[in-house]
């Protein structure tokens, strides 16, 4: 009996195994819009917009901004791509101006936001962390309000307000409070730029879920017939 209920451990096991979810990273390319978002005296957030409606996989679980690392825009503390928001919606929109009418799809774990810093262009101001950046690493939320479009594109403390500022190379990995389901309907992802200048690659956390293939159910059959055989024999 041992072996037996050993072999249908073996099979819930091998079957529980199917059944999980694989992640995978998947790029998706930014379309620029025309247009600026943004409020106050400085409304110069460029936004830019990936399409997401044929991605494969179930669910989105993450994404992750990544600056292009093209040399351009503001230096020290504001270097790299400055984002203002990171906003999933089934809503589509043309141009910067309208990014009131975006109704989120799904909720961002911005507390939980990882930061990966880049590089800066000089003066280095040693010391001192990229702006929205907290000391230890972690991102300042009260600063970067990442769920909403009011980047103020200044380079000017006080002043500058509402986005992080990743370096050059530098990165930003927001996880989803849920996953996102993916059932083919439009969805795209906008983030916003402030200040223009910059360029990001986006990239998104998909899962799928494994299915067994044929030739590994053939193959787990063996086993077990295998195995099987074994036992009888001992019991012989
Ligand atoms: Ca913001
Ligand atoms: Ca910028």
């Amino acid at each position: 009996m041992t072996l037996l209920r050993t072999a249908t451990a073996f099979a819930g096991a091998l079957l529980l195994a199917g059944a999980l979810n694989a992640a995978a990273a998947a790029t998706v390319s930014f379309t620029q819009l025309s247009g600026f978002a943004g409020g106050g005296l400085s409304p110069q957030t460029v936004v830019f917009r990936a399409d997401l409606s044929s991605l494969a996989g179930d669910a989105i679980t993450s994404v992750t901004i990544t600056d292009a690392n093209v040399i351009a825009g503001s230096t020290g503390r504001f270097s790299g791509f400055d984002v203002d928001a990171v906003v999933l919606s089934t809503v589509l929109i043309t141009s910067g101006t309208q990014v009131g009418s975006l109704t989120p799809a799904a909720t961002f774990d911005f507390a939980g936001a990882v930061l990966v810093p880049g590089t800066r262009t000089p003066p280095e101001e040693a010391g001192l962390p990229l702006f929205g950046h907290n000391p230890d690493g972690s991102l300042n939320n009260a600063i970067a309000t990442l769920g909403v479009f009011d980047g103020v594109a200044t380079n000017v403390i006080p002043g500058a307000f509402g986005f992080v500022s990743l370096g050059f190379g530098g990165s930003l990995t927001l996880n989803l409070t849920a996953p996102l389901p993916l059932d083919g309907t439009p969805l795209y992802l906008y983030i916003g730029e402030v200040g223009g200048g910059e360029q990001a690659i986006g990239s998104v956390t998909v899962t799928a879920t494994a299915v067994p293939e044929p030739m590994s159910l053939a193959l787990f059959g063996a086993a077990l017939a295998g195995l099987g055989l074994v036992r009888a024999r001992r019991r012989a």
